[in-house]
């Protein structure tokens, strides 16, 4: 009998849960798998525009990128903050650069909860090098070549290009990079160091939670704010006959103490190494997290005139739009910013730089990419040398999961859509209205003299790193490009 109904409450308590399991399925699956289903269908046709216009079997590219390189210390920001005993404030501030640790916790708590990638240049040597020290001691930290021209070089080798790239690097750097990449700059021993405080959405310290993954960085560099490699990068660039001139790092020269007069006479150096450029020679100039207006002001004046491409995020957009009408720095924008957005700014962006270009005999903007979490968008004039503009948005799009998640193959399980499932295409009223469609997610369409590109990004859920993202998806969209 007590065995009897044992055996039998046994099989009732086997049914009842396997009843419960198959109601959990019957409720859960329909919602997880229309979403499944979704992703699944986005990824591969992500992953077909990105084949279509694949570089196998051509000639290598040939990119040179200028300039700088560092080694990056990577780790999680709020552990690092809490090993140093930094006690989060109740003042958020923005600070252009960093003199003291009270600054420092003023300057993460304003960037930290919206999540809004920052860059700021510490101009106390002790504070650099006690954050630099405890870093060290951090469990899980993580060193890498670092700084956006090796990071680009280093995106366009593995994608099969030949890379000429001005930085100085210490022996053991310029061993790990890639065989496909030359070096031109003089060898330094103490290469500059880039701290680099990183979070997940979510991520708490004291009252403070991000909204997003990101990362806050901090340096201190004595060489790459001196341009130093740009003698022997120009020497060595008449003999590599690239395709395209990539130039980015420039932000480490933002706030930088310069003596008068030394900022400016290094970008006139690089003015005319970009006036001197062929005009078949591509010429992509990568923005970065600038607060400093005289900077700002040369880089308008003296860079921007000889690109013909630009690539940024979405607060290096209003920032330089900002400027470009006239107005302030714009230190901190939306970070999840709407697609209509977006493309208003950058429509207005691409006519002011025009419009200026025309009248001072700069080269024209043909190319405007736009990096943010959720889409990149493109912009590329009809007729102009950028070819594959679709396959391009795509391939950046998924390199933004792959860079993020740290993997070359992407997984589904870790990956988000939080683009809507339509965009309207301005936030002008009456404006389209664009669909989603999983099966072909990369919307283009002519406007102007341009073609229009917006991709989705599947976001990554499962953050391995942020850093150096924007370079990645950049060099990723120009490789199909050039
Ligand atoms: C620089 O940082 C150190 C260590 O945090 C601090 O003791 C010093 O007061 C700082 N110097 C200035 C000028 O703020
Ligand atoms: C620009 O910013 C400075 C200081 O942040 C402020 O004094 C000035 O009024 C601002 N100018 C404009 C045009 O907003
Ligand atoms: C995390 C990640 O995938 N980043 C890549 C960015 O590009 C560099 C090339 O310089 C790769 O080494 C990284 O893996």
């Amino acid at each position: 009998m007590e065995l009897g109904s044992g055996v039998s409450l046994l099989k009732y308590g086997t049914v009842m849960s396997f009843v419960m399991v198959l109601l959990a399925y019957w409720y859960r699956t329909p919602v997880r798998d229309t979403l499944d289903t979704r992703l699944h269908a986005v990824l591969s046709s992500l992953l077909r525009a990105e084949r279509k216009a694949d570089m196998n079997n051509f000639v290598r590219p040939r990119v040179a990128v200028g300039f700088g390189g560092c080694v990056d210390i990577i780790v999680d920001g709020v552990k690092l903050l809490d090993k140093i005993g930094l006690q989060p404030t109740d003042r958020p501030f923005h600070h252009d650069y960093i003199e003291n640790i009270a600054q420092l916790a003023e300057s993460f708590a304003y960037f930290f909860p919206p999540g809004a990638a920052s860059e700021r240049f510490v101009m106390n040597d002790t504070l650099f090098t006690q954050l630099v020290e405890a870093s060290r001691e951090l469990p899980g930290n993580r060193w890498s070549v670092g700084g956006n021209a090796p990071v680009m070089a280093g995106r366009m080798a593995l994608e099969g290009c030949d890379v000429l790239l001005g930085g100085s690097f210490s022996p053991d750097l310029n061993d790990v990079l890639s065989q496909h990449i030359t070096v031109a700059g003089n060898s330094v021993e103490e290469p500059d160091i880039h701290l680099i405080l990183e979070y997940p959405a979510g991520a708490t310290w004291g009252q403070y939670t991000s909204k997003r993954a990101n990362r806050y960085i901090v340096h201190s560099d004595d060489h790459n704010p001196y341009l130093a490699s740009m003698e022997d990068f120009e020497q060595k660039l008449q003999g590599f006959q690239p395709d395209l001139l990539v130039i980015g790092g420039l932000q480490m020269m933002d706030n930088f103490p310069f003596k008068a007069g030394e900022r400016e006479a290094l970008l006139r150096r690089l003015a005319r190494l970009l006036s001197s450029a062929a005009l078949e020679m591509g010429v992509h100039f990568e923005m970065a997290s600038f607060v400093d207006e005289g900077l700002m002001g040369d880089l308008l004046r003296l860079v921007l005139p000889g690109a013909d491409s630009l690539g940024m995020n979405e607060q290096e957009l209003p920032n330089l739009l900002s400027l470009l009408r006239g107005g302030n720095v714009t230190v901190l924008s939306d970070p999840n910013p709407r697609v209509a957005t977006v493309l208003d700014q950058m429509r207005e962006l691409y006519r002011l730089v025009n419009e200026r270009h025309r009248g001072s005999g700069g080269r024209p903007l043909t190319r405007l990419h736009v990096h943010t979490l959720a889409f990149q968008a493109m912009i590329v004039t009809r007729g102009s040398r950028w070819k594959n503009t679709m396959s391009a948005t795509a391939k950046a799009s998924l390199t933004a999961n792959r860079h993020v998640c740290g993997s070359p193959d992407i997984n589904p399980s870790k990956a988000k859509l939080i683009m809507d499932e339509s965009f309207s295409v301005s936030r002008r009223e009456g404006s389209q209205r664009i669909p989603l469609l999983e099966t072909r997610p990369v919307s283009c369409w002519d406007e102007d003299d341009y073609q229009v590109c917006v991709a989705p990004v599947l976001v990554c859920t499962e953050v391995f790193q942020t850093a150096g993202g924007g370079d990645n998806i950049s060099a990723a969209g120009l490789v199909l490009q050039i």
